[in-house]
């Protein structure tokens, strides 16, 4: 099969480990720390958590730990959103398993959680491996978002791994995918299976991160190749000097990634989800803000400019989100109902009747495409799924109406753009490359230590690879209670942009300034070869972060 060259030289990097994980495996052991509590709700976690609550953070030290040569069968699943590195990550855990004993086995599930639960299975050889190291996206072995949480689904999980030997399961997955590993790594513990569950922080959306995990992998390459694109567009911008460029960016609920593509590419305005929540500010002010930053602009002769907007925005609006709240819980009761109506018109008189007068009135001043984008299937969380929510479009419709009304003179051409799915999949940056080799490599230690509802950390990340600190956390340690589906359940606690982190800090404090003073970056596409400054930097939220 012919190949890309620059697929062909990625297959020959080498990722680079931390020290602390080089030589041979039965070398290291897990030191281990005091018992952890969970963030929030301790009592009621602990309740549900009687055998994996309140374990120690482990760290990997050289030592001894004879059990790592076992031979053993391990089973790997990747769960939900694409992220690059996930193949790294199965590299990692491919290249340690083999290191403790050439004899184990590594199992790859298909499609995501379902392949476990419909025995779905391949056996992942070294040369199916060899094709997918440093290469990215998920198809190695395929993703999905079926969720593995009921105590039906775990049965069937464990009769899985009975029927094929395997004593361990590796999953790849952001916060939720992680909430239910500790939960199926609990259902083990308790059953005496003697099946152990390790976590892997996935999700280009950065939001599954605290004091041990520092990020998600896939963010530092997503951004990197968001960046890149909307650096482009500001050349664009800058030589044309006629369009703004409305660019929505993928992140689900977070900011994360609109933050740090606008440290990178500095543009005249960013929305930040977060901000917008907790200042209370509605659509209309949003749509007031941009157009009067247009007219200014105008004034000096400036018709052009570049937006960044987070792709879950809409959701963080008041009467939006009381909006959307009704509209989800109107589609969990009367679902069957409303799918009997074909259409749009059927759709959109079924809802007005049924939400409230506030929320009515919101619905009906929007454009008939965010109607019914907003009234979509929602996700298996019950969630609306913000992507399809073309909101970069309704915000150049109604900057264009307020211009319209204000009589404005300034000229204004708005044109949209959803970066999301173009950076998913992209050959993961060195830092990924390392970063998921690590945790992968790292995650088959964890297994080897005989320890069971932990993710896979490695720490340190501002630092050059070989002083990582590689170890595990607890799941339990980042949970809390959430309301979800009606009920209280036990998640890990979602990191959204905090407003008094130093992320969002720095690029409040030069806001004003790009607004006018077009400070477009060009950080050009990710460089694999080459000097460290140019290919081994990582993302500016991770640099202010540890700072
Ligand atoms: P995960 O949370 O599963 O990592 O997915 C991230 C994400 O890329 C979000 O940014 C986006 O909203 C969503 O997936 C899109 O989902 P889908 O791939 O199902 O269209």
């Amino acid at each position: 099969m012919d190949i890309s060259a620059l697929q062909k030289a990625r297959y020959e990097y080498n990722p680079k480990l931390p020290s602390a994980l080089k030589g041979d495996v039965d070398k290291i052991e897990a030191n281990l720390g005091a018992p952890t509590s969970s963030v929030a709700d301790q009592d009621k976690v602990k309740a549900l958590f009687e055998k994996t609550y309140g374990l120690p953070v482990a760290q990997f030290v050289p030592g001894s730990n004879p059990k790592a040569t076992d031979k053993i069968n391990v089973g790997v699943i990747l769960s939900g959103g694409q992220a690059p590195g996930g193949h790294n990550v199965i590299a990692g855990l491919f290249d340690g398993i083999k290191k403790g004993n050439k004899e184990s086995k590594l199992y790859g599930f298909l499609g995501g959680p379902g392949g476990i639960l419909e025995d779905k299975t391949i056996e992942i050889t070294s040369e199916l491996m060899d094709q997918y190291r440093n290469t990215g996206g998920f198809d190695i072995i395929g993703s999905g978002r079926t969720k593995l949480e009921t105590e039906e689904q775990f049965e069937v999980a464990l009769k899985t791994c009975k029927d094929k030997g395997i004593t361990s399961l590796v999953i790849i997955g952001g916060d939720d995918s992680n909430t239910n590993a500790a939960l199926l790594a609990e259902f083990f513990a308790k059953k005496g299976t003697g099946i152990s569950v390790t976590g892997v922080p996935k999700t280009i959306d950065g939001d599954l991160k605290n004091e041990h995990i520092e990020t998600s992998f896939g963010f530092d390459t997503a951004t990197k190749t968001y960046s890149e694109l909307i650096g482009n567009i500001m050349r664009d911008v800058n030589s044309a000097k006629k369009y703004y460029h409305f660019i929505k960016l993928m992140g689900r609920s977070a900011s994360h990634i609109a933050l740090e593509c606008a440290l990178q590419t500095q543009p005249n305005y960013c929305i930040i989800s977060e901000e917008i929540e907790n200042k209370g500010t509605s659509l209309a002010e949003v749509v007031k803000d941009l157009t009067d930053l247009v007219e200014v602009r105008a004034k000096q002769g400036k018709n052009f400019g570049v937006i960044l907007i987070p792709e879950g925005i809409i959701e963080f609006m008041p009467e939006m989100k009381v909006l959307i709240s009704e509209l989800n819980d109107l589609l969990a009761h009367h679902g069957e109902e409303f799918q009997k109506l074909s259409d749009y018109e059927g759709q959109a008189a079924f809802m007005m009747e049924k939400l409230s007068a506030p929320s009515g009135k919101v619905f009906a001043s929007l454009p008939v495409d965010i109607q019914k984008q907003l009234m979509m299937d929602r996700d298996p969380h019950g969630n609306v799924q913000v992507s399809r929510i073309e909101t970069e479009k309704l915000l150049i419709q109604m900057v264009s109406t307020e211009l319209d009304k204000r009589n404005s003179s300034a000229k204004f051409n708005g044109l949209n753009h959803f970066f999301g799915y173009e950076g998913r999949c992209a050959f993961p940056s060195n830092f990924d490359a390392d970063y998921c080799y690590s945790l992968g490599y790292n995650a088959f230690l964890l297994i080897a230590s005989g320890l069971t509802g932990y993710m896979s950390s490695v720490k340190g990340l501002d630092k050059p690879a070989d002083q990582w600190i590689p170890g595990g956390i607890p799941v339990t340690m980042m949970m809390n209670m959430e309301q979800r589906h009606g009920e209280q359940k036990p998640v890990i606690r979602k990191a959204l942009v905090e407003l008094d982190g130093a992320p969002f800090k720095f690029f409040a404090s030069k806001r004003e300034e790009w607004k006018m003073s077009d400070a477009y970056q060009f950080p050009g596409a990710i460089q694999y070869f080459g000097p460290t400054e140019v290919c081994d930097q990582p993302t500016k939220t991770l640099g202010l972060e540890l700072k």
